[in-house]
């Protein structure tokens, strides 16, 4: 179970932080508002927000999972491989370290959180754009001492890992069209997001409930099957800026 979350308001600038979308420009005033809801939602399944304020140098850091892996034994505070987000990651120490014990991923690795999905004692990580594999290795090494496996995955589409695979309860994963049957995904069960709907491959399993973006009928339809409570949220203005449900917080 979580018990507390690590969020990070976004800014007046957050518009101007990287995005490959051509959904239009975002609207502060609305992004604020989803990320209000976004946080009640989390506390509502009972975890402790904490909320950071924004990084004036940093218009993405907001997507706070891209700076650390928390698992209950540590944090590890990644190096992101994007170079107008490095940095981000050194205010998250002080506020994770009250919680854990902390390693680094160090050059030349690179690493974002939303290439790590945490699947009890396995660790899937996507070797993408931003996480090299001198960065995978790290993070298998700074976890297996604590007992976990990794394995990992190359990224031929969207951002991250995350981005197309999330885990919606026990060992099924939910994937887009794209990671369907992959072998590395061999031994989790698969509900496979129809063509079109890819974005909504992005939900986020919290404390048995699930969370998903608006505007996805038919992926609702499928998480509506199974046995667990699913909270549909608006994700509209992260979208244009690529991201989505499970990059905006840290959870542990
Ligand atoms: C970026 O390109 O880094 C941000 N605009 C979006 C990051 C989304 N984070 C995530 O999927 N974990």
């Amino acid at each position: 179970m979580f018990t507390h979350a690590i969020l990070r308001k976004p800014g007046p600038n957050f518009a101007h932080g990287l995005t490959t979308s051509h959904l239009g420009s975002p609207d502060l005033a609305r992004m604020l508002e989803q990320h209000h809801a976004y946080a009640e939602a989390l506390a509502g399944l009972g975890l402790q927000i904490e909320m950071l304020e924004p990084l004036p140098d940093f218009p993405d850091a907001y997507f706070v999972e891209d700076v650390a892996v928390v698992t209950p034994e540590l944090a590890v505070i990644t190096r992101p491989g994007a170079q107008a987000r490095r940095g981000e990651e050194i205010p998250m120490i002080p506020a994770l370290a009250r919680h854990r014990s902390i390693a680094r991923i160090t050059d030349p690795g690179t690493l974002d959180g939303g290439d790590v999905l945490i699947m009890d004692r396995t660790v899937l990580i996507g070797l993408s754009d931003r996480t090299n594999l001198e960065g995978a290795l790290q993070l298998g090494r700074h976890l297996s001492i604590h007992g976990y496996q990794t394995r990992n995955i190359p990224v031929a589409e969207g951002l991250h890992f995350k981005s197309s695979v999330t885990c919606v309860g026990g060992n099924t994963l939910l994937v887009s069209e794209a990671f369907a049957g992959r072998d590395e995904l061999a031994g989790f069960s698969q509900i496979v997001v129809d063509g079109g709907e890819d974005y909504a491959s992005n939900s986020l399993l919290v404390n048995g409930t699930i969370l998903t973006p608006a505007g996805f009928p038919r992926t609702l339809q499928k998480l509506q099957k199974l046995n667990a409570p699913v909270i549909v949220l608006d994700t509209s203005e992260a979208r244009k800026m690529d991201g989505g449900l499970t990059c905006m917080s840290l959870r542990f």
